[in-house]
C-alpha cells in the first residue's frame, strides 16, 4: 500500500464554497445528488480537477449544468478525474451508495434501523465525491429525503431551515450549517428515534436547544448525559472562555459504532455505550466514562471544528488538546487525586506498551498508510500530557491565555501543531523549540536520578541522566525538555522549603518545577540540615519512565507521608511492582518477603485512615495490574507475573483480613444510588476490600461475593462481585452468570459485561468457554462492541489466557481477524493490535504468534488497515 508523508504536503488547489447535498435514503440503496461551487486557488497550478471517491457508483455529471462527455472525465475505484475545468465553476454528481451492506461503519451506514455516518478520517469519500482532506473548509446545505413513517427523524449538520410532506408518503428536512467545516465533519442520521430535549443559556444570553436522539426505549437513560452535556458547556464558558455557537445541539446514540464518539458539528454521534447509563445497567467507571466522552466531544467544537487540522498528520493537535481539556473538566467533577492516577495508569499500561514495540510512533508521525491506524493512545493520550507539560512550564493563567491566542489567531482555519506551539510561546514569551522535539520523537525517555548528600555543606546534588530508547525508524535520540516537579520530605515527613544553589535570592517554596533539557546535568539544593527524601515527577509531570534508587523503606515512607497524593500512590505502586517481581524470582524471594510485611504494614495504616478520602484510598490499595507488571520486565512471564501477584493478594488478604472486614462493612451504601464523588469513592473501596477478602477463598468469603452479588442495588457492586464468583472455583459463578444473563433482557450494553466478564476469567476453561461463546446466540460479530467485549477484552485484558503456552489463544484471536476483516477492517486492525508485544515473550510463545502473524499476512487480501500493522509487527 502507498505511504503518505507529513513532508508531501501541499496545500488544495481548488476552494469549495458551497456545498449542497441531496440524500434519497432508500431500503435497497440510497442516492446521493451533491452540487459543489469550486474555484481555483489563484497560486495553484492549472490542471484537472480530482476528487476523492471511494467505490461510488455514478449516474450523472454536470460542469456548470452541462453533461460531461465519457471522454471528459476519469473514473477509479478512488477517484473522480474532470480533466478540463475553468476556473470557477460548478460541478454536479449523482451517486448511488449502498448503507444496509456497508458493515464498515465508515461513510453512511445502518446500525439496525438508524441511518447514520461516521465520515473522519476519510469516509466522506464513500458518500460523494469531494476532497476528502480536512483543510478544504466549505458551507454545508443537507436535504434528506426519506420514507415519513420509517424515518420520521432527520437529521443533520446545523438548522433546519425547511421540511416538506412530499405527499408521495416520503418527507424531507434541509439543514444548513452556517460554518464552513471539512467533510468529516459532516453527519446525517435518520429513523424513528425517540428524543429527550433540554435548554441551555449560553454566557452571553443565547439560548440553545438541546436533544438527545436514542431508540425509545432508551429514553429512561438518558439524564446523565444531558446533565453531562450542560456541565461541560458552562465549564468551557468558565474555565477558556469558549461559548457555543450554534442555535442547536444534538447527540445520536447508535449501537453499532467503531469508536466511542464523533464530533460532528451540530450533529455528535455516539457509540450508544458512551450515552445510555441507568444505575441498575452502567458502572460508576461508565457513569464517568460517560460524562468524560460527552464533554470531550463537545470541547471539539472549538479544539477540533472552529479551529481544525491542517492534515491527518497533526491529529494530536485536536485529539490531544481536546483530551487534556476532558481530563481537566473530569478533575474538576470528581476527585482531583484519583482522576490523575487513572489517567497515568492509562498511559502506563497502554502507550508505553505502545512505544515499547513495533506500532511505536510519535506524537505527530512523519508516514502512514492508513490514519485510522493512528488513533491511538500515543496521538491521544501521550498528547494530552504534552499539553498538560506545556501548562506545567506556561502556569495555568498564561496557558489558558495561550489556547484562546491560538483559537482566536486561527478561528475558521486548519492548523499545525507548530501553530499551537507558536500562540503558546507568544503567550508565555517563552522559548518551546526543544520542546516541540516531543511532538516528533517517539519512545519514552527513561530518567534516572543518582543523589549525593553532602552533610558539611548540608547541600544535596541531584543528577538526572535523560535517556529514550531507540524506535523504529528513529535509532538516535535527542535530549528533550522535561519539567520535573519535585517537593522534598524531612525525616519527620514535613514538606521541607527547597533552594537552590544559585538562586539564593528566591523565596523558597515546597514545590518547584525543574527543568531537565541535557542528557546528564546535577543541581544542587542547599540549606537542608539534613538528608531530604525526594519526591520527583510529582503528578506524574512528564511521561518519561523514572528509574529512581529508593529504598523499600522509602517508598514505604513516601507512601505514607508525600503531600503529593499521586507520588504516595506511585510509591506504594513501585513497591509493590518490586515484591511481585521479585516473589517472582527464586533469588530474591527473601527481600520480597521483607517488603511484603512493609506493604502489609503500609495498607494497614491506610484501612486505619478515617481521614483519608475512600477513593484515594482504594487507589492506594490496588496492586500494579498484570500488564504493566509485564511491561517491566526484559521476558514477560506470563504465569510468574499472575501467581506472584496473587500470592501478594492473598498474603494481604490473611494478615489484614480483619481490617478488610470493618473497612467492607463500613463502606456499605446507605440511600439512593449516586455518582457523587463520595459515593463513588465508598463503592471503589468496598469493592477493594471485597477483592482481597474474596482471596481467602473460604466458605464465608464465597457467601460473602454471593450476599454482595445479590443484595447489589447497581451495577457497580453487581459486576465487581459477578467477576469474583467467575473467577472462583465452584457452581456460584456459572449460576449468577444466569442470573445476570437473564437480568441483562437484551440490553446490548448489559450483555456486552456478560462476555467481557467471562473473556478476563483466569480460570484454565476460559478458552474454551469464548469458544462456546461465539456461537451464542447472543453474539454478533458484527457489532463492534460486543467484538470487543468477547475478543478484545480477552486478548488485551486477560493476559493468563490469552498467553496460554501452547499457542491456542493466539490461534483464536488470528482466527477472528481473519474473519472480521472483509467486514469491518478499522476493527481487524485494532484487533491486530493484540500481538504487538510478540518479541518481548519466551520463544515458545514468540514463535507461535508469529506464525499467527505470517498466517494473516500471507492471506490473498488483506484491508490496508490490517496490512499496515500487521506488517510493521513482522519488521
Ligand atoms: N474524532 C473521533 C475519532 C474518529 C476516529 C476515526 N477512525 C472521536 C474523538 O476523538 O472525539
Ligand atoms: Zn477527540
Amino acid at each position: 500500500a502507498e505511504t503518505i508523508y507529513l513532508k508531501d504536503y501541499t496545500a488544495p488547489a481548488f476552494w469549495v464554497d458551497s456545498v449542497d447535498l441531496h440524500f434519497e435514503l432508500g431500503e435497497e440503496q440510497t442516492r446521493v445528488a451533491s452540487r459543489l461551487a469550486l474555484r481555483r486557488r489563484p497560486d495553484s497550478p492549472s490542471g484537472a480537477l480530482v476528487l476523492d471517491g471511494d467505490k461510488l457508483e455514478l449516474e450523472q455529471i454536470l460542469l456548470d449544468g452541462r453533461p460531461l462527455a465519457a471522454n471528459e472525465y476519469l473514473l477509479d475505484d478512488e477517484s473522480l478525474t474532470v480533466l478540463a475545468v475553468p476556473e470557477s465553476f460548478v460541478l454536479e454528481t449523482t451517486v448511488v451508495i449502498r448503507p444496509q451492506d456497508n458493515t464498515a461503519l465508515e461513510g453512511l451506514y445502518r446500525s439496525g434501523n438508524i441511518f447514520c455516518t461516521q465520515c473522519e478520517a476519510e469516509g466522506f469519500r464513500k458518500i460523494t465525491y469531494f476532497f476528502d482532506r480536512p483543510d478544504v473548509m466549505s458551507r454545508f446545505t443537507t436535504t434528506i429525503v426519506a420514507d415519513k413513517q420509517s424515518y420520521p427523524v432527520l437529521l443533520s449538520n446545523g438548522n433546519c431551515i425547511d421540511r416538506q410532506d412530499l405527499g408521495d408518503g416520503r418527507h424531507s428536512a434541509t439543514w444548513q450549517d452556517p460554518f464552513a467545516k471539512p467533510c468529516y465533519l459532516f453527519a446525517l442520521v435518520s429513523g424513528d428515534l425517540g428524543c429527550v430535549e433540554d435548554r441551555f443559556t449560553t454566557c452571553s444570553g443565547r439560548e440553545v436547544a438541546l436533544e438527545i436522539y436514542v431508540e425509545k426505549h432508551n429514553l429512561d437513560k438518558c439524564a446523565h448525559a444531558m446533565h453531562a452535556l450542560k456541565k461541560a458547556m458552562r465549564w468551557d464558558e468558565e474555565t477558556y472562555g469558549l461559548e457555543y455557537d450554534l442555535d442547536i445541539y444534538m447527540i445520536v446514540a447508535v449501537d453499532d459504532f467503531n469508536m466511542g464518539a464523533m464530533e460532528n458539528k451540530g450533529l455528535n454521534i455516539f457509540n450508544s455505550k458512551y450515552v445510555l447509563a441507568r444505575p441498575e445497567t452502567a458502572t460508576d467507571a461508565d457513569f464517568q466514562a460517560i460524562e468524560g466522552v460527552i464533554a470531550h466531544e463537545y470541547f471539539h467544537n472549538w479544539t477540533g471544528n472552529r479551529v481544525t487540522c491542517r492534515d491527518w498528520f497533526q491529529l494530536s493537535l485536536k485529539e490531544g488538546l481536546t483530551v487534556f481539556r476532558d481530563q481537566h473538566f473530569s478533575s474538576d467533577q470528581v476527585s482531583r487525586a484519583v482522576k490523575r492516577i487513572e489517567d497515568v495508569c492509562v498511559l502506563r499500561t497502554h502507550q508505553f506498551a505502545e512505544d515499547t514495540g513495533p506500532l511505536a510512533h510519535a506524537v505527530r508521525p512523519e508516514h502512514y498508510q492508513e490514519i485510522n491506524n493512528f488513533y491511538t493512545v500515543t496521538v491521544y493520550n501521550k498528547g494530552a500530557e504534552l499539553v498538560r507539560m506545556l501548562q506545567t512550564i506556561l502556569g495555568p493563567d498564561t496557558f489558558i491565555r495561550g489556547v484562546r491566542r491560538y483559537l482566536q489567531h486561527h478561528d475558521g482555519q486548519a492548523a499545525t501543531v507548530e501553530d499551537f506551539l507558536m500562540a503558546l510561546r507568544e503567550a508565555g514569551n517563552l522559548d518551546l523549540q526543544q520542546f516541540q522535539r516531543w511532538y516528533s520523537q517517539a519512545g519514552t525517555p527513561q530518567v534516572s536520578i543518582t543523589s549525593q548528600y553532602l552533610a558539611a555543606e548540608q547541600a544535596l546534588e541531584i543528577t538526572f541522566e535523560q535517556f529514550c530508547p531507540a524506535t523504529p525508524g528513529q535509532a538516535n535520540k535527542q535530549p528533550l525538555h522535561i519539567p520535573c516537579k519535585i517537593g522534598m520530605l524531612d525525616t519527620g515527613g514535613q514538606p521541607l522549603t527547597l533552594q537552590l544553589s544559585g538562586d539564593e535570592a528566591g523565596t523558597g517554596t515546597e514545590e518547584m518545577v525543574l527543568h531537565l533539557r541535557q542528557d546528564k546535568e546535577t543541581l544542587r539544593f542547599i540549606n537542608l540540615p539534613e538528608p531530604p527524601v525526594l519526591s520527583l515527577f510529582r503528578q506524574f509531570s512528564a511521561p518519561i519512565r523514572f528509574v529512581g534508587e529508593e529504598s523499600s523503606q522509602t517508598l514505604a515512607f513516601l507512601l505514607k507521608h508525600d503531600s503529593d497524593s499521586f507520588n504516595r500512590w506511585d510509591a506504594g505502586q513501585r513497591l509493590a511492582e518490586r515484591i511481585i517481581l521479585n516473589g517472582a524470582n527464586q533469588s530474591s524471594r527473601e527481600t520480597a518477603a521483607n517488603d511484603l510485611d512493609l506493604l502489609a504494614a503500609s495498607f494497614a495504616s491506610i484501612l486505619q485512615d478515617d481521614s483519608l478520602d475512600k477513593g484515594l484510598a482504594a487507589k492506594l490499595l490496588e496492586l500494579p495490574n498484570e500488564l504493566y507488571l509485564a511491561l517491566q520486565m526484559q521476558e514477560v512471564d506470563v504465569e510468574g507475573i499472575h501467581t506472584g501477584r496473587e500470592q501478594v493478594r492473598k498474603h494481604l488478604a490473611v494478615n489484614l483480613r480483619e481490617l478488610f472486614r470493618a473497612v467492607f462493612n463500613a463502606s456499605q451504601s446507605t440511600g439512593d444510588y449516586s455518582v457523587e464523588p463520595e459515593a463513588v469513592g465508598r463503592r471503589s473501596l468496598k469493592n477493594r476490600c471485597l477483592w482481597y477478602l474474596d482471596a481467602l477463598d473460604t466458605e464465608e468469603s464465597s457467601q460473602l461475593v454471593a450476599d454482595s452479588y445479590r443484595s447489589a442495588t447497581n451495577m457497580t457492586d453487581r459486576i465487581a462481585a459477578l467477576m469474583l464468583s467467575v473467577d472462583n472455583s465452584g457452581a456460584l459463578g456459572q449460576e449468577l452468570l444466569g442470573d445476570f444473563y437473564r437480568r441483562a433482557e437484551n440490553d446490548p450494553l448489559v450483555l456486552d459485561k456478560w462476555f467481557a466478564v467471562q473473556a478476563r476469567s483466569s480460570k484454565p476453561e476460559t478458552l474454551a468457554s469464548i469458544k462456546n461463546l461465539l456461537s451464542h446466540s447472543s453474539y454478533q460479530p458484527q457489532n463492534p462492541n460486543r467484538v470487543r467485549a468477547l475478543i478484545g477484552t480477552f486478548s488485551r485484558a486477560n493476559p493468563l489466557r490469552f498467553h496460554v503456552s501452547d499457542g491456542s489463544g493466539y490461534a483464536l484471536l488470528a482466527e477472528q481477524i481473519i474473519a472480521l476483516d472483509p467486514v469491518n477492517p478499522q476493527l481487524a486492525g485494532y484487533l491486530a493490535g493484540g500481538f504487538s508485544a510478540w518479541r518481548r515473550y519466551d520463544e515458545g510463545r514468540r514463535k507461535a504468534m508469529q506464525q499467527q502473524l505470517q498466517r494473516i499476512v500471507s492471506l490473498p487480501k488483506l484491508s490496508r488497515d490490517l496490512s499496515e500493522v500487521v506488517t510493521k509487527m513482522l519488521e
